[in-house]
């Protein structure tokens, strides 16, 4: 992990999209936190030790899915599929796939694996999942404000964790989507998915994979936002309550999500896993 001092710093953006605004100082005392998301290896030995089943892995209660077909109600998570060409962008249906089976140790559903990944963040775990594992590991989640703070890097008010440009120089600084989404992935960056940790510069605290690759959970809850459209994650469903995730994804592109920014923040209903979001913890 990496020790930060506490400190006051301009949290969201003006800029971009409305649930991020308007910016507020705040302030956060010293924390530590995970030098890069947690990975399928560090989930392993936690489910070994503890015997942790995924909420992906169980069959969700059918008292949750009234409406639903109870054949339906088997385990499995939604995993991203690209499109054959350009789809309307206001329904998340036309990219994102309830598979039965995709689970973490299956990110893309049954017949696929993490061998060779795993270094990769682990995917496919809700926020539940989150806390159990923060909880063996004697750590928290972040608030959203620790994780925009720890983000930022000391770059107070830039637009990235990097600064103000999205490739200096042409660099590629994080795993997001180049191309148009959801169809055209021009992998400038080299990875279709996820990519392993550490694959991208630490931003200037040391930190990585504070942009792009997976979404990450904090344990804000979230409130809807007047004019926000919910953008590249499931909007899940009313039941359950939401919690802020950050960081954007490997799925965030310029043409519908450009969220690859520490101000950048979406709700994620608590029960919802998928291909994109995982976490990283802090100790307080
Ligand atoms: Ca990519």
């Amino acid at each position: 992990m990496v020790e930060l001092p506490g400190g006051t710093f301009r949290m969201g953006s003006d800029r971009f999209y409305p649930e991020e605004a308007p910016v507020r100082e705040v302030t956060v005392g010293g924390f530590a936190v995970d030098r890069h998301p947690v990975t399928v290896a560090e989930f392993r030995r936690f489910v070994k030790d503890t015997g942790h089943v995924t909420d992906a892995e169980k069959p969700p209660a059918p008292e949750a899915y009234p409406d639903a077909d109870p054949e339906l109600l088997v385990p499995g998570s939604l995993v991203f599929r690209p499109t054959s060409g350009p789809v309307p962008l206001d329904d998340y249906r036309n990219w994102w796939n309830w598979v039965p089976g995709a689970d973490w140790r299956h990110p893309e559903g049954p017949g696929s694996t993490v061998g060779g990944r795993e270094r990769h963040p682990v995917t496919h775990v809700t926020h539940g999942d989150a806390t159990a594992y923060a909880q063996w590991a004697g750590k928290s989640l972040p608030s959203e404000a620790e994780w925009e703070y720890a983000a930022r890097g000391g770059l107070d008010g830039a637009t990235f964790t990097w600064g103000e440009e999205f490739a200096p120089k042409g660099r590629m600084m994080a795993n997001t989507w180049q191309g148009e989404f959801p169809w055209q992935n021009l992998l400038l960056d080299r990875y279709e998915r996820t990519s392993p940790v550490e694959a991208y510069p630490p931003n200037g605290y040391g930190l990585y994979d504070m942009a792009g690759n997976v979404w990450e959970w904090t344990d804000d809850w979230f409130e809807a936002v007047a004019g926000a459209a919910p953008c590249c994650a499931p909007a899940g469903h009313d039941r359950f309550p939401r919690r802020v995730m950050k960081g954007g994804s490997h799925l965030c592109a310029p043409n519908y999500c450009l969220r690859y920014r520490p101000a950048a923040r979406q709700g994620e209903a608590i029960d919802s896993s998928t291909g994109h979001i995982g976490f990283r913890c802090v100790a307080r």
